[in-house]
Order: structure tokens, then C-alpha cells, then sequence
């Protein structure tokens, strides 16, 4: 193949921006839930990693930001981090990617000429020109059966968007037993807080229950940094004897998002949690004991992501997934994902969007996109100087398995 190395960059920049993505975890939903569906610049400009950044400028008691209608807390934010500061944070500099990419202007610097924009707006059609937009081609929402509102959505039948497909979220269930076994009884299910009787099988019906009803692609939980197993404890026991028991049955992937300290500052509510570095061990061990079982597998803190590059390379049954959180920051996904490569190929599922309002995704994906494509044309560079020379057929296959085909084909192994 001739392509200098020039073209060989041009293709793969081409090959990544042409993709369309399955995007494994966001907190999205279609407008078909109501107020679960988050969209428009007052939700972006509130978005928690904002209000974080804001309150760090203000003096303010936090229940009095709270206190503030949406509105006025997105005039304060924007007054805060756009025009008393430029607005250079990855969460800040996002908003405006999103505004330009929606054809505003992003030198505009007054929200109410942005908010005229979102007020003409239908959130059904949105919906899907914002996917097109992103060229993302499906999301994975994160349900939880735990959630009065969002699960009486789904006992009412809220209609079902073909491009928002489900995952199962545990952390009530994993995290908090106690609560969520007297929960599960008031459902119907025959479980005790002390795992007697006919506990553990009536959990995994509940399991088997919500994933047919959600049509879930894959169980979730994310755990704390002090996540240890095996261990004598209820969330060791209920991985062990119910979701992964479950999980091998349906064939359903388990995802662990690790390093999550929770509510390390209350008062910043979704704002409010932090990280901590976690102990490989409770993956390997997982991933030895039951070959059979899917693991995707995030860990939120940088210091361990070369570890879980090691441990995916012991384990195929380990999927190692995105640039989670305080990690979906350019120089933290440069680094992490030049690393993936280095050491995993393109066995990988290298980033999620996360996103919490639904025109985020604009942002989040042009952002990462752009540094994909750039360590992959290095990668090609690198392998043109060996005299491998990509054809632009390798090069889009590549960039379809890490952006999508990977997931799918971990799913349905
Ligand atoms: O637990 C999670 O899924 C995290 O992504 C949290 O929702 C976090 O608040 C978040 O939105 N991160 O981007
Ligand atoms: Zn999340």
C-alpha cells in the first residue's frame, strides 16, 4: 500500500469521525420518561461537575444554591465559570463545543439568546437529531429498579426508544442489603436480610425478573475503593450466589465500575462523591473463579489503570471499558488510551460518554473522538515505520470494533 503516513493520519482521523458508536454507559433516557430525560442549556450549565466547580468560587452555604430555582442556578454558573472566569475546565469548554456544534454561537456570551434556542424545541424529535448529531448510533442507559420514579416508569410500560437500550444497575441492591431486602419483600420476593430461606433463588428471580423486563444488556454496580472479594460480606455473597449465577445463565456481561468513595461531601448532593485507588485483587480473583462469566470492568482512579491493563491481559472473560468520570479529561484519556493499546491492542472498549443530559453527548463525543484517532494514527505511524502499512478497510474495521463491535461481540460471546 502507498499511503504515506500523512494519509494514513487523514484516514484514521476520517475512519474515527465516520464511526457510529454504541456508547455502553450513560444516564440518559428517551423523552418517553418524562422527567428522567434530561436536555437543553439550563441542564447542561447545571450539570453536577459544574455546580462542583462553581461552589468552589462562592462563598455560599450549599442549601442556599439549592434553594435557587434550575434557572438561577445556571445564571449563577454561567456568570461564574463563563464570564467572571474563562471557561476552560473540560466540563466548561464541553457546554460550548455543544452550543457550536448545534449551530449557536459559541461567542455568545448571554444564556438567554441560548436559552431561546432549546424553547422551540420538541424533545421526541431532539432526541434523535442529537444522536445523529454525535453520529452515535445507541446508548446503554443505567436503570434502577430501586428508583421509585424511574421504576414505576417501567411498571406503567414507558415506551421503549430503539436507540436507548438498558443495563441493570445494582448499587441498592449490592451496596445497601439491608434497605434493599425490605424492599424486595415489599415486592414479593421471599428474601431475608440473613440470606436464610429462600433468599438467595428469590434474588436471582428478582434478577431474571428486571433484566427481562428492561431487556437489560448487562448487570452494573459500581463499588467503592475498599471493594474486596471474596469476602464475609452481603455483597460478596450476592455476587457470588446471584448475579454472576445469573449473569452466566443469561449470558449477560457483569460490569464493575471501581473506586467510587460515596457522599464524600454531602452537601454537593450528585456533586457530593470522590475516588479512591482500589486493590486489583477482588477482579483477578472474579475473573479466575468464574472463566465462564463476562466482566466489564472500569476503575475510576489513574493509578490503577496500568494494573487493570495487566489483569485484562490474564483474563478474556475481562473487558476493560472507558475513561470513566475524573478520568474523561483530555490528558487523562490520551494517556490512558495510548497505554490500552500499547498493552491490549484493540481488545478494548475505550471510552463512554457517561452522559447525564442527553446533548452532552455532543460534546463528550467529539472531545473523545478526536484523541482516539490521534493515538491510533500514531499507533498506524508507528507501524508504517515498521513497513505495516493499514489499508483504510483495516483502519475502519479497527475503529468500529473499539467504538462499537467490541461491546456487541463481548455481549453475545
Ligand atoms: O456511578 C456512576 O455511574 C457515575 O458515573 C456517577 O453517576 C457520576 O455521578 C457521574 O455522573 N459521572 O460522570
Ligand atoms: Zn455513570
Amino acid at each position: 500500500m502507498g499511503n504515506t503516513v500523512d494519509e494514513i493520519r487523514a484516514m484514521a482521523r476520517r475512519a474515527v469521525a465516520d464511526t457510529r458508536i454504541t456508547d455502553i454507559h450513560t444516564h440518559l433516557f428517551p423523552s418517553s420518561f418524562g422527567p428522567n430525560c434530561l436536555w437543553g442549556v439550563d441542564e447542561l450549565v447545571t450539570y453536577h461537575y459544574l455546580i462542583a466547580e462553581t461552589l468552589r468560587w462562592l462563598a455560599m452555604p450549599y442549601d442556599a444554591f439549592w434553594a435557587l430555582t434550575k434557572r438561577e442556578q445556571a445564571d449563577l454558573v454561567w456568570r461564574t465559570l463563563f464570564l467572571e472566569h474563562s471557561p476552560v475546565s473540560e466540563s466548561c469548554r464541553g457546554v460550548l463545543t455543544t452550543l457550536g456544534e448545534l449551530g449557536l454561537d459559541p461567542e455568545c456570551r448571554d444564556l438567554n439568546e441560548h436559552r431561546a434556542f432549546f424553547q422551540k424545541l420538541d424533545a421526541a424529535e431532539y432526541v434523535d437529531r442529537v444522536l445523529d448529531l454525535a453520529n452515535v448510533d445507541s446508548v446503554v442507559m443505567t436503570n434502577d429498579p430501586f428508583d421509585a420514579g424511574e421504576r414505576q416508569c417501567w411498571l406503567d410500560g414507558a415506551a421503549r426508544h430503539p436507540r436507548f437500550h438498558s443495563a441493570l444497575r445494582l448499587d441498592v441492591l449490592l451496596n445497601s442489603w439491608e434497605t434493599a431486602a425490605s424492599q424486595l419483600r415489599g415486592w414479593g420476593y421471599d428474601v431475608r436480610p440473613d440470606f436464610s430461606g429462600r433468599t438467595l433463588s428469590e434474588t436471582r428471580r428478582f434478577l431474571k425478573d428486571w433484566l427481562a423486563r428492561l431487556d437489560a444488556k448487562y448487570m452494573a454496580v459500581s463499588l467503592p475503593p475498599t471493594f474486596a472479594w471474596p469476602c464475609e460480606d452481603a455483597r460478596s455473597r450476592l455476587i457470588e450466589d446471584a448475579v454472576i449465577p445469573v449473569a452466566v445463565e443469561t449470558g449477560r456481561p457483569f460490569a464493575m465500575m471501581i473506586g467510587a468513595k460515596r457522599q464524600v461531601n454531602p452537601g454537593l448532593r450528585l456533586a457530593a462523591d470522590a475516588v479512591g485507588r482500589s486493590g486489583m485483587e477482588p477482579v483477578e480473583n472474579l475473573c479466575a473463579r468464574f472463566p465462564d462469566a463476562k466482566f466489564l470492568v472500569t476503575m475510576l482512579a489513574r493509578e490503577n489503570q496500568h494494573e487493570l491493563c495487566v489483569t485484562a491481559r490474564k483474563f478474556r472473560n475481562l473487558m476493560v471499558f472507558g475513561c470513566w468520570w475524573f478520568l474523561n479529561n483530555p490528558s487523562l484519556i490520551e494517556e490512558i488510551t495510548r497505554m490500552r493499546l500499547e498493552m491490549l491492542g484493540l481488545s478494548i472498549i475505550p471510552q463512554h460518554s457517561d452522559a447525564r443530559v442527553l446533548d452532552q453527548l455532543i460534546y463528550k463525543w467529539k472531545h473523545s473522538r478526536a484523541i482516539i484517532a490521534e493515538v491510533l494514527a500514531d499507533k498506524y505511524a508507528d507501524l508504517a515505520a515498521t513497513g505495516w502499512k493499514v489499508s483504510e478497510e483495516e483502519i475502519r474495521r479497527d475503529a468500529h470494533d473499539l467504538l462499537s463491535a467490541n461491546f456487541w461481540r463481548f455481549h453475545d460471546a
